[in-house]
């Protein structure tokens, strides 16, 4: 099938998962044409069944702001029609399912009937989606989509409690690839970022808000009150700065690697032992399972879709928000006993397994075959 994915190419969740998933559909030998305003991150090799497209914003004084959504509709048009393309897969649904319907609409003035798959990820659903100004177009987009998934039952359960939605909701969970892992490091070269003694806590996201950094360092300060540790900060983000100068204030600062964005993370959650991630909602965690099929067991909060991955004292802990007192204190239990860490390590390399790729990607594909094959039918996205 030829296949139209568009999402947000940076280090967020949703594109991360939005490329994983096209890689994964080429290497099935399926078409996929990503769409975009850059190429994603994670994209790195593009091939004959890989292609990029980039969506231009033609600057325009009389415009404050530059309409990115028009650009992506007519580009979507122009790339359907050049390359034959039978399907839009939409992740995020802000603006890309709403641009997407455009998109269909004027193909469908040619008579060109393309399905629209959305998937919503979190954000644009628990945050942004719900600003009074964007709701009503997200209301519109996601019922005007053919198919419609969520990454995790929770998300389901809010986007049908938040907005008013007339559509089957069929929750598809991320995934990982386990066959990428499996070939994992002989040497993590742990030395690099710690001593023997110390253990290696990482943390990585975007640091936004919702991602509760300074909760992060307050339990890793914590924790190496107890147990000598090192903490691995990966990622950029508005947080940033000010987790710098928590660190200073707390006085740990060198125990403290702030490494910046990275597309090395199997290699840093080689050397890992813990992973912190105590979000103030996350729709799924998708970081969450990166380390776990890493062999890194998970503490975080409780929020969202995080307890559908991080399973409670099997793969790690899980706390109500804010609770880091709790946190630093099921973090030790963990690190201070070898034994303990190890069953726990592999308790979530085991747990994992139930997100590889191979047991999501045929869920994609049946969603897939089942719009394409209803395109023609009116009521199909009624
Ligand atoms: O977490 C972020 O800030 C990035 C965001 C995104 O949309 O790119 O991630 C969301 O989608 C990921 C992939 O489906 C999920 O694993 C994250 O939990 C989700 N983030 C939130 O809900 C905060």
């Amino acid at each position: 099938m030829k296949i139209a994915i568009v999402c947000y190419p940076t280090f967020g969740g949703s594109g991360v998962v939005a490329t994983e998933l096209g890689i994964a559909l080429a290497n099935r030998g399926h078409e996929v044409h990503f769409v975009t305003y850059k190429q994603p991150v994670r994209l790195e090799l593009l091939s004959n069944r890989i292609h990029f497209h980039e969506v231009h914003v033609p600057e325009y004084p009389l415009f404050k702001y530059q309409p990115y959504e028009l650009a992506l509709s007519s580009k979507l048009v122009d790339t359907v029609k050049l390359y034959g393309i039978e399907l839009l897969h939409v992740h995020y649904a802000i603006p890309h399912a709403y641009a997407g319907y455009m998109a269909k609409k004027m193909l469908e003035e040619e008579n060109i009937f393309i399905p629209m798959i959305t998937t919503l990820h979190g954000t644009d659903i628990t945050l942004v989606g719900q600003h009074p100004f964007y709701k009503p177009a997200v209301t519109f987009s996601i019922n005007n989509s053919d198919v419609v998934t969520s990454v995790s039952e929770n998300l389901k359960q809010s986007t049908l409690a938040s907005f008013d939605i007339r559509k089957e909701i069929a929750v598809i969970p991320n995934f990982i690839d386990k066959r990428k892992y499996s070939s994992s490091f002989t040497d993590c070269q742990r030395s690099l970022m710690a001593e023997d003694h110390e253990k290696i806590i990482t943390h990585i996201s975007n640091f936004r808000k919702v991602k509760r950094i300074p909760d992060v360092i307050k339990v890793f300060h914590k924790i190496q009150k107890k147990i000598p540790a090192k903490l691995i900060m990966v990622g950029e983000g508005p947080e940033k700065e000010g987790a710098e100068l928590l660190c200073e204030q707390l006085g740990i600062t060198e125990q403290v690697i702030f490494l910046g964005n990275s597309n090395e993370i199997d290699r840093i959650l080689c050397f890992s032992d813990l992973f912190l991630l105590p979000s103030e909602t996350e729709s799924f965690g998708l970081a969450a399972l990166e380390a776990m099929i890493n062999q890194v067991p998970v503490i975080s909060s409780n929020a969202g879709g995080i307890p559908e991955v991080n399973v409670q004292g099997v793969t790690g802990f899980l706390s109500d928000v804010g609770n880091i007192n709790e946190m630093a204190e099921n973090a030790i239990s963990i690190l201070k006993d070898d034994e303990v860490l190890s069953k726990f390590k592999q308790n979530a390399a085991e747990s994992a397994e139930k997100f590889d790729l191979m047991n999501v990607l045929p869920l994609y594909e049946e969603v897939y075959e089942k719009a394409y094959n209803g395109r023609f039918d009116k009521s199909y996205s009624q």
